[in-house]
């Protein structure tokens, strides 16, 4: 079967840029659709391409008129979905018979993609769900009853069987097809160390329960790892590429499977350095385990710091505390680690509480924050409590630089605010 595998082009919409012409809060990231290359690496049998519209936002009537494909799957997050279900509208007009829709928002908003333009909608890790597919279409059969996986049905109620993930839905005996978007690759860098860097993943989903976030989706609240050699092997597959980022969610979610990886990569001798994400009470209570893995390359760690006090870390069921957030920062720095801060600032928020948050910046030892507005996402808890409160319904704004729901401020005073914060931040930013 012929199947085109379709990456969004950056997108997503910005209030303050919009109503205030503040445009420093506009970010652009780069890095390699990951989610469409381990899909494709799952189909050895089938004829596959990577579509990759970030790096070539031009690129679909190309595609589309080298040959004409099969199947197209689409992946997105929240503020790409409108622009999937608009690709899934040029896709199905140029003849297309099948196209899919998986990746963080199907899963967690399954409905929204429940139109015309779409057949199927993959909910949570899918690699398998996708192979069974795949081989079901080409026996010429439309299942409705494949685990993980909802055939549309506009109009009417979606309906689907659940899949329980376990390890086996990751399919890690086949690596991603890295080889797919090879002619892609010099746009997939890390623009502040002007390195190239590769896309790796470890584990799935996380046990935590964070009110905010939308990872539960990802593998319906399992936390579920890769056995060392596999990533190992993918690793290695990417060999002229000197900074791996581990893109899981939570590398260390299980402390004995991390324990393991840190110990074969560092006897593997790979000699790059990677990037991961940490909680920060991993590492104050086992900071061994950051030892073994600063000794196996790790050169950078992102941490979701999210707030500055206990209160507001409860109300978010970050199950942490700020002293422990603090102490980390401490570990960390001690062990030469670079620390990529992530802090969420609510809509709620007052000028005392930007200042607050700008002095913690100014004084601590945090080398890269990165600032985000807490924002409702489909399919998470917080979206449940403030459903009501939203104000914003268009997905093209949830791209965690704009508030959805009401400001406290007056907004153009929130967004000043904001960019004020978000730019000092980079300007004291020390990476
Ligand atoms: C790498 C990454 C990126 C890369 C994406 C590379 C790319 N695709 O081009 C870059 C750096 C570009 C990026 C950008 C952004 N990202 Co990002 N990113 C991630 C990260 C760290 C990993 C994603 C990943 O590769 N996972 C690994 C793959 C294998 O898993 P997966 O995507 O879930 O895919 C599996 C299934 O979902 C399914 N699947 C996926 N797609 C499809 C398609 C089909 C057809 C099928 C059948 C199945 C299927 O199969 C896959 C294999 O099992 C996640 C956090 C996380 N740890 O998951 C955030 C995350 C996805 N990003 C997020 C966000 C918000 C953004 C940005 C808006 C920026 C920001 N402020 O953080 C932008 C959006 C881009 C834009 N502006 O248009 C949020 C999304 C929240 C949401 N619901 O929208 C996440 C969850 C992080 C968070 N803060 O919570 N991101
Ligand atoms: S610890 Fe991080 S990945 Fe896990 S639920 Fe909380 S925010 Fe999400």
């Amino acid at each position: 079967m012929q199947i085109l595998l379709i990456n969004p082009p950056n997108c997503g919409r910005s209030i303050p840029e919009e109503r205030y012409g503040i445009t420093s809060v506009r970010q652009i990231f780069r890095g390699e659709p990951l989610a469409l290359e381990e899909l494709a690496g799952n189909l050895p049998d089938h004829e596959v391409r990577i579509l990759d519209l970030k790096a070539e936002p031009g690129g679909l009537s190309r595609a589309l008129s080298e040959a004409l494909p099969d199947l197209v799957g689409l992946t997105g997050v929240t503020c790409e979905a409108n622009t999937v279900r608009r690709l899934a509208r040029e896709v199905k007009a140029a003849g297309v018979k099948s196209v899919v829709v998986g990746g963080i928002h199907a899963s967690n908003d399954p409905a929204f993609f429940n139109h015309e333009e779409v057949d199927y909608i993959c909910i949570g890790l899918g690699k398998l769900s996708f192979r069974e597919l795949v081989e079901a279409l080409e026996q010429g059969r439309q299942p409705a009853d494949l685990p993980g996986m909802a055939k549309t049905s506009p109009g009417n109620r979606l309906q689907w069987l659940n899949r329980d993930y376990r390890e086996a839905d990751l399919v890690s005996h086949h690596p991603p097809a890295y080889q797919l978007v090879a002619h892609y690759r010099e746009h997939y860098r890390l623009e502040r160390l002007k390195v190239s860097m590769g896309f790796v993943a470890s584990a799935a989903g996380c046990p935590h329960r964070c009110s905010f976030c939308c990872i539960k989706g990802q593998s319906d609240g399992r936390y579920l790892t890769r056995p060392p050699d596999q990533v190992i092997r993918d690793i290695e597959l990417l060999a002229d590429i000197p900074v791996i980022r581990l893109i899981d969610a939570n590398t260390f979610g299980n402390l004995e499977q991390a324990r393991q990886l840190g110990e074969a990569i560092k006897a593997a001798g790979l000699n790059k350095q990677f990037l991961a994400d940490v909680r920060s009470d991993t590492v104050v209570n086992h900071p061994e385990l950051m030892r073994l893995w600063r000794e196996a390359g790790l050169r950078a760690v992102i941490i979701g710091f999210e707030e500055l006090d206990d209160q507001r870390l409860a109300a978010m069921n970050k199950a942490n505390r700020a002293d422990v957030n603090r102490e980390a920062v401490g570990i960390l720095q001690e062990m030469g680690i670079t620390i990529v801060g992530d802090f969420i600032v609510a809509p709620s928020y007052e000028e005392e509480d930007f200042r607050r948050l700008s002095d913690y910046l100014a004084a601590s030892r945090i080398d890269l924050p990165i600032i985000t507005v807490l924002t409702p996402l489909p399919g998470t808890e917080y979206h449940r409590r403030q459903r009501q409160e939203i104000i914003n319904h268009d997905l093209d704004y949830y791209t965690l630089t704009n508030a959805v729901t009401p400001t406290r401020l007056a907004e153009e005073e929130f967004y000043r605010l904001y960019a004020e914060l978000v730019r000092t931040s980079h300007q004291q930013a020390k990476l």
